[in-house]
């Protein structure tokens, strides 16, 4: 069979559209299953398949092209994609948490989150996902509990930044407010470049590879990830960590 699409992710990004447009679960896990066995990278599946569909998703939405209902249908869809595709990835090595990947203040939106999350996870670092809209309080307890060296944080609502600000305070009066850094990433940060300094973060990251490139720039001397080649359990020649 030509896979053309490995070549062409936008292809398959328009099949994977296509079939949740109609409503057909079934035929849009199928098309990703099949691109994660033929070998599409976890990155590629996520930034140049999932993402550009979800886009797409709340452009038609907006201009009223889409029900609520189809909106709900696709991210649930999306979700249970995407807990297939975290069965390739080999948890990382037992020891401490490294990393709090979180959503902040009312803040529902936690795709990409959790994309940010499995792609520092494939990489090796251990990292407690912990969705959306998580009380800011609850991040720093659990923060300063594991001593973990990075908060990163999501938003997609553009007026939400005001609560990344207060978890950037709160996080540099805590117990771990010396040492701990901040990651902050969504799309108010991609569409406005300074905003992460606006918010006191120490740096941000336009995705999945940019954020594995950040942490493995700004963390590599608090713990060296494991990077043992083919940490994905399918066992392919190349290895996930290259391709992330
Ligand atoms: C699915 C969806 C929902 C779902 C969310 C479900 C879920 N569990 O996530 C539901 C139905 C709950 C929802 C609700 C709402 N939504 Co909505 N939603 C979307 C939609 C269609 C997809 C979101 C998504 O998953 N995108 C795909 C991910 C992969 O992209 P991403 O978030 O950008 O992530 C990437 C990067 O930004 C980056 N990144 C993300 N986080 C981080 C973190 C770090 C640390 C780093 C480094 C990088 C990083 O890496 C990711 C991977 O590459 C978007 C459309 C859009 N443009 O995204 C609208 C959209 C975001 N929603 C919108 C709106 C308005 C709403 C509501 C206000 C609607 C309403 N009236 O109720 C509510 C808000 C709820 C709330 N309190 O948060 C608007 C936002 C407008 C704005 N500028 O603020 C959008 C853009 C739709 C539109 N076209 O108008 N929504």
């Amino acid at each position: 069979m030509k896979r053309f699409y490995l070549q062409q992710p936008e292809a398959l990004a328009a099949s994977y559209l296509a079939a949740l447009m109609a409503g057909d679960r079934t035929a849009a896990l199928h098309l990703i299953q099949r691109a994660l066995a033929d070998g599409m990278p976890l990155n590629t599946i996520y930034q140049e398949v999932l993402q550009p569909a979800l886009y797409e998703v709340g452009r038609l939405w907006a201009c009223d092209q889409l029900s609520v209902a189809n909106e709900h249908l696709v991210t649930a869809v999306t979700r249970r994609v995407m807990e297939v595709c975290a069965t390739t990835i080999t948890p990382p090595p037992a020891g401490p948490p490294q990393i709090i990947a979180t959503g902040v203040g009312p803040e529902l939106h936690d795709i990409g989150l959790r994309m940010v999350a499995d792609g520092l996870e494939l990489r090796g670092w251990n990292t407690l996902y912990l969705g959306g809209n998580v009380p800011m309080n609850a991040i720093v307890a659990l923060a300063v509990q594991q001593r973990v060296a990075l908060v990163a944080v999501s938003i997609t609502t553009s007026s939400y930044a005001r609560y990344v600000r207060d978890l950037v305070t709160d996080l540099r009066q805590s117990a771990i407010g010396a040492r701990v850094k901040v990651l902050v990433g969504g799309q108010p940060f991609n569409r406005t470049p300074e905003l992460w300094r606006q918010v006191g973060a120490d740096g941000t990251a336009a995705d999945v590879t940019g954020a594995v490139a950040w942490v493995g720039q700004h963390l590599a001397s608090y713990a060296a990830p494991d990077t043992a080649p083919d940490r994905d359990r399918r066992g392919s020649t190349a290895t996930q960590l290259e391709r992330v």
